[in-house]
């Protein structure tokens, strides 16, 4: 067998699967079903310094995501910077404020209620990391303006990737959507081909930490078979 292959005049790699034993899927799906259903969203993080080693990897591993085309159209800005963080936190908070005052509907306040969140965001400065991940709605480096393609899927799985690798390192995270979130764009200095997409404190779930006692989706509520 070859180990390459020229399709459509571009070189393809003979993919290599690693196939398992049947007791081996059963023990790895489960350990890893049981291990992510520990994963919780953590708003209590503490203020205990994490490598940027570390970061760099979680990075790394949610930039593995499949992407439209394969454009990879995201950029994550890690920031430990303490003073960044307290301008990000400021802006934040104004427009949360301005959110949970006047923005939010009652019913959405009212939805809110059992995860017991309010336009305060200490963890936007406790947590030792912040990952902004931006979308790339187009490719700069192009004359004239491309845009990517699936750009929301695409950056929705990196960041899916991304909550998985930082619960498997023992870290935690939130998923924090400020908005609107045009702040970050400038706080951040970013080029105009990206836009925000999410922000994720990651830190050490605090010491005394809470979070709400919810219930996840039985298997029978969320998966249909034909
Ligand atoms: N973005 C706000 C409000 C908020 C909205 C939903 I839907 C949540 O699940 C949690 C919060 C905030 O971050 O507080």
């Amino acid at each position: 067998m070859e180990q390459t292959k020229i399709i459509n005049g571009f070189k393809h790699l003979k993919y290599n699967t690693l196939k398992y034993p049947k007791e081996v899927m059963e023990q790895k799906s489960l350990e890893f079903y049981e291990s992510m259903n520990q994963r919780r969203t953590v708003r209590d993080l503490s203020s205990e310094p994490v490598d940027k080693s570390i970061i760099n990897r979680l990075i790394q591993t949610a930039s593995t995501a499949p992407s439209g085309a394969h454009k990879q159209p995201w950029t994550f800005c890690a920031i430990s910077s303490a003073s960044v963080k307290k301008e990000i936190r400021k802006a934040a908070e104004a427009e949360e404020k301005e959110s949970y005052d006047h923005r939010m509907s009652d019913r959405w306040l009212n939805d809110l209620k059992p995860i017991a969140t309010d336009w305060h965001k200490p963890f936007l400065e406790n947590a030792p990391w912040l990952i902004v991940v931006f979308k790339q709605a187009y490719q700069l480096d192009q004359k004239e303006k491309q845009n990517n393609y699936y750009v929301n899927e695409s950056v929705g799985i990196a960041c899916g990737l991304l909550i998985t690798a930082i619960h498997q390192v023992g870290l935690a995270t939130l998923t924090h959507t400020p908005s609107p979130m045009a702040f970050l764009t400038k706080i951040l200095n970013r080029p105009k081909n990206e836009r925000p997409f999410l922000l994720l404190p990651v830190g050490y779930a605090a010491e005394h930490a809470y979070v709400p006692d919810l219930k996840r989706k039985l298997l029978k509520e969320v998966a249909v078979y034909y």
